[in-house]
């Protein structure tokens, strides 16, 4: 055996997981991400971009482990600025749900929390001016509905 080929199989063993997904992407809780923190575009942009000639679209975050893992690797890359997610309540004013269709989970701990009329509110609270999810840099990386011409970076899922 070259030291070449040790070298792969060691490179590979030190880091689980990451076989699955393609490269570039980063397995995070089980799902392939791939975070764009060069690019700025606004949502449908994103869309498209990561849906540009490939079995990837606009990531979704349906899991409470996911939410923490990105955060962590948002952290630990030293990434900053808010990042879309592949949600919006386009189709239906306050009916959020993910680009496969399928609803956007409300409340804790996915939406971060501001102060209403009443106390603490759970985000969305735009309206028709906000209708695009993001992982708000301003709200530790919570969900946050965002105007959709806003530039934040896209995240990519496989
Ligand atoms: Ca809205």
């Amino acid at each position: 055996m070259d030291v070449l080929r040790l070298a792969l199989i060691l490179v590979l063993a030190a880091a689980p997981g990451t076989l699955a997904c393609s490269f570039g992407f980063t397995d995070i809780n089980g799902e392939c991400l791939e975070f764009h923190p060069e690019l700025l575009v606004p949502w449908q942009d994103a869309v498209t971009y990561c849906q540009n000639g490939t079995q990837t679209v606009l990531a979704s975050v349906k899991n409470a482990d996911t939410l923490r893992d990105v955060y962590t690797y948002i952290l630990t890359y030293g990434l900053t600025g808010s990042f879309w997610l592949g949600a919006s309540d386009l189709e239906l004013e306050g009916d959020w749900s993910w680009l496969d269709g399928t609803r956007v989970d409300r409340g804790t701990p996915f939406w971060a929390i501001h102060t209403g009329l009443f106390g603490w509110d759970h985000e969305p609270n735009g309206g028709t001016d906000q209708n695009c999810l993001a992982l708000d840099s301003e709200r530790l990386y919570y969900f946050n509905d965002a105007d959709c011409s806003s530039l934040f970076h896209p995240i990519c899922m496989e």
